[in-house]
């Protein structure tokens, strides 16, 4: 057999990821657990609508040719409260590093205090120089997304709400080239704080469900597979992104309780996770048979 330039279905058999809202194998470990217990509710019954509360138990993420593949363990609350991606393309030293004074536009959630609520005027993690900005929610019955993404820190686009039909576990859409998929089936993971703010309850690293996302690597400037490296931070918000619950991925370094508005993430010494974007190492396999 000789390798032409597509990849044979042979080798397309590398571990892949399924976006349905469930950890694959293909993640491999988690990148980062969380520590505190949620601010925004324990949710408690397991049902993708209606749950009860919002939280970050674990970060996961992958990718392959076409997409950067994240997975939130834990649940997002179908009260449009927002999951909110901030990612740094190291390529790229055009972004934004240190206080964020907002964009203006689309849905508000980026914009600062004084020119409609969002979560402008927060300080990202040290060291990040960020380049993208996603805020994912939903709501309604059936259930609805809606979010908006910056892919140059100036300008912002929201796409209003499209529909998933879902009433169940697992709600999976697709919209401009991103693929959305929600299980809010977990009722372990961390608990509420009215039990103290440090992570008690399931172990966190344990939870297998929650919103996973394909983002199009085309969303995140020039990515050069083999390498890109990215730094990814993920927090959880009010729905106007104006209000930080407690909880982010990777965790502040002490538990506490919400961050409120405008945090500092600097001050409160998250860090980020660095991703390298390396080719599959099956593709790199050659065989002659
Ligand atoms: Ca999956
Ligand atoms: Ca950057
Ligand atoms: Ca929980």
């Amino acid at each position: 057999m000789t390798l032409g330039l597509a990849v044979p279905s042979a080798f397309a058999g590398f571990a892949t990821v399924t976006v349905d809202g469930t950890v694959d194998a293909a993640y491999g470990a988690a990148l980062a657990v969380q520590n505190a217990n949620t601010s925004f509710g324990d949710a408690t019954s397991g049902n993708l609508i209606g749950g009860g509360g919002s939280e970050m138990d674990a970060l996961y993420v992958a990718h392959d040719n076409t997409n950067l593949y994240l997975c939130i363990t834990g649940n997002l609350e179908s009260n449009g409260n927002i999951h909110l991606v901030v990612i740094d393309n190291f390529d790229d030293n055009s972004g934004i590093t240190g206080a964020f004074a907002g964009i203006n536009g689309a849905d508000g959630y980026f914009q600062t205090n004084g020119s409609g609520n969002g979560m402008g005027g927060s300080t990202f993690p040290s060291g990040m120089n960020v380049d993208y900005l996603g805020a994912f929610k939903c709501f309604n019955n059936p259930l609805e997304w809606r979010y908006q993404t910056s892919t140059d820190m100036a300008t912002t686009t929201a796409f209003g709400n499209f529909a998933t039909g879902a009433t169940t576990n697992p709600a999976i859409n697709s919209q401009n080239g991103y693929t959305f998929a929600l299980n809010n089936a977990n009722t372990a993971g961390v608990a509420g704080t009215g039990g103290g703010f440090p992570a008690s309850g399931g172990p966190p690293g344990s939870v297998t469900t929650g919103l996973e996302l394909a983002i199009p690597l085309t969303e995140l400037g020039t990515v050069t597979l083999g390498t890109t490296q990215l730094g990814i931070f993920v927090a959880h918000t009010s729905g106007d992104a104006n209000f930080f619950s407690n909880q982010c991925l990777p965790p502040a370094a002490t538990p506490q309780d919400h961050f409120a508005t405008d945090p500092n993430f600097t001050t409160l010494n998250t860090g980020f996770v660095t991703y390298n974007v390396v080719v599959p190492v099956e593709l790199s396999v050659f065989q002659a048979n």
